[in-house]
């Protein structure tokens, strides 16, 4: 694979001479580090192709905050109501600028949900945007009616109401809008949301639990400002996937989590339009995994650096109480620092739980081939999945309710070369049963909703839809989903 590879950066650099530039100059990106493109840029990026704007050192100069934790408009039993807004508004991200965004029930971002299952939930949706959205429940099982895929257009004042109940196991899920050729832009202004799924299991384990004291939600999301510091997506918008220099986590530039010397998880989202975080800790400590996408492991797995493509989420735990000096920091695989941690006091040690999930992977079907095969091709414009663009028309494929399939992805290289594309399936949470014919690695052993791969990578995977209706899936570079790098499955 690594001659095909090489020969695909020779392909990729010869395109890039031919396609110029297709980013505006952002205002505070250098001519040297726009520029830059080098081999492990390419890597880390996995693009070939188009040049990317190169990610500047988190320098820690404002505190981490968290989203609210939105507050049920009512609960009766196990029956709650919540009500969604989405909303044009301005966030002082810089001292005395005020950049115009988009968010949840406030400016930017969206408030956490906090959902149990066994809860039937309805959720009042308004759109006050000046443009038609989605409102969809990423890695959430719910029917297809309640998925807020690109058929559930919700148009400007319009208000719509979606119930479901939850059926699913503890985990760290998102919310964001998937409108058809619009996910991108409005993501990019800021519309994101986290959605954790709360169940007696998880209450029962030993893991910190404090919401923004010992656990903490992290959104990773790189942005590039423009003139007056704007979140101008038109300007800096890449079809290859649109890249920040900037790093900006929970919606805050540039912020420094500070806590103390103690046991701390961190629920990592890459709520990013395209950048991959492979992460790793500066001092090189190592961390523990618990959970995946859609659920914890068995077990914790112990582990250095871990890669979370767009609109994947890790939850893993992290134990400061070892660090030397007053700061450690989260950097990806170049060494740029994404999140510096301040620790001050010590506190006392806590013992995490180490027996975590019961996942059985059914030994049946590692033996079956796949029924669906899907090959993702392709960059720029010409990304595909089997060949097609997608088409709201056509049903690409059908599913039986609850009835398991072996799937494979076929992350494909091309004449063109390849580049990472992470997969992504709506209203389910699969099993990953091999990736290139090995055992996949331990991060990839919990419920995955998103599964990252390299190009030239197969995975075979166990997918199973517990509801009917029609749901998407495609590539979370949202600028591929946008340009059609998708297709629909109609499970009945
Ligand atoms: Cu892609």
């Amino acid at each position: 694979m690594k001659k095909t590879l090489i020969a695909s950066l020779l392909v990729g650099t010869a395109l890039l001479a031919a396609c110029g530039n297709e980013n505006a100059s952002t205002e505070d990106t250098t001519e040297a580090s726009k520029h830059q493109h080098s081999m492990a840029n390419t890597h880390q990026n996995g693009s070939m192709d188009h040049e990317q704007l190169v990610l500047k050192d988190n320098k820690g100069t404002n505190t981490l905050t968290f989203p609210a934790v939105i507050k049920p408009d009512s609960v009766k039993g196990k029956k709650v109501e919540y009500s969604l807004t989405a909303q044009a508004g301005t966030t002082e991200l810089f001292n005395g600028y005020e950049t115009k965004t988009y968010g949840y029930n406030g400016n930017l971002l969206g408030p956490t949900l906090r959902l149990k299952e066994g809860q039937h939930v309805t959720i009042h949706l308004k759109n006050d945007l000046p443009e038609a959205t989605t409102f969809h429940w990423h890695g959430l099982e719910v029917s297809g009616k309640a998925d807020g895929g690109p058929h559930a257009l919700i148009e400007p004042g319009e208000e719509k109401i979606i119930q479901f109940t939850v059926t699913q196991q503890a985990a760290t899920l998102w919310y964001h809008p998937h409108p058809m050729g619009n996910t991108a832009q409005q993501v990019y202004k800021g519309l994101a949301g986290l959605l954790y799924i709360e169940d007696a299991n998880a209450e029962a384990l030993d893991l910190p639990e404090d919401y923004g004291e010992n656990d903490f939600p992290i959104i990773l999301q790189d942005r590039a400002f423009v003139k007056g510091k704007q979140l101008d997506y038109s300007k800096v918008a890449n079809i290859d996937g649109t890249y920040g220099d900037t790093m900006m986590i929970n919606g805050v530039i540039n912020p420094v989590l500070k806590t103390e010397k103690k046991l701390v998880r961190l629920r990592v989202l890459n709520g990013s339009n395209a950048r991959n975080y492979n992460v790793h800790f500066d001092n090189d400590m190592a961390f523990t995994q618990i959970a995946t996408d859609g659920g914890f492991l068995n077990k914790p797995q112990k582990m250095k650096e871990l890669l979370l493509g767009a609109g994947e989420r890790a939850e893993i735990l992290v134990d400061l109480s070892k660090v030397k000096g007053k700061r450690v920091s989260l950097v990806n695989d170049q060494n740029v620092v994404l999140l510096p941690i301040d620790v001050n006091d010590t506190k006392s040690a806590v013992n995490a739980s180490t027996k975590l999930n019961t996942i059985k992977v059914d030994k049946a079907l590692l033996e079956q081939q796949p029924t669906k095969v899907v090959k993702m091709e392709g960059m720029r414009e010409n990304v595909t999945i089997n060949g097609k663009k997608f088409d709201e028309k056509r049903v690409d494929f059908t599913q039986k309710k609850g009835e398991t399939e072996v799937w494979e992805i076929d992350n494909a290289i091309t004449d063109e070369g390849g580049m990472i594309h992470p997969f992504h399936i709506h209203g389910t949470q699969f099993l990953v049963l091999s990736v290139n014919g090995e055992k996949p690695e331990p991060s990839l052993q919990g419920y995955k909703d998103t599964i990252t791969l390299q190009p030239g990578q197969k995975a075979r995977i166990a997918v199973k839809f517990p509801y009917e209706g029609m749901y998407m899936f495609h590539c979370h570079i949202l600028e591929h989903e946008d340009n059609g790098m998708m297709g629909q499955i109609e499970v009945k």
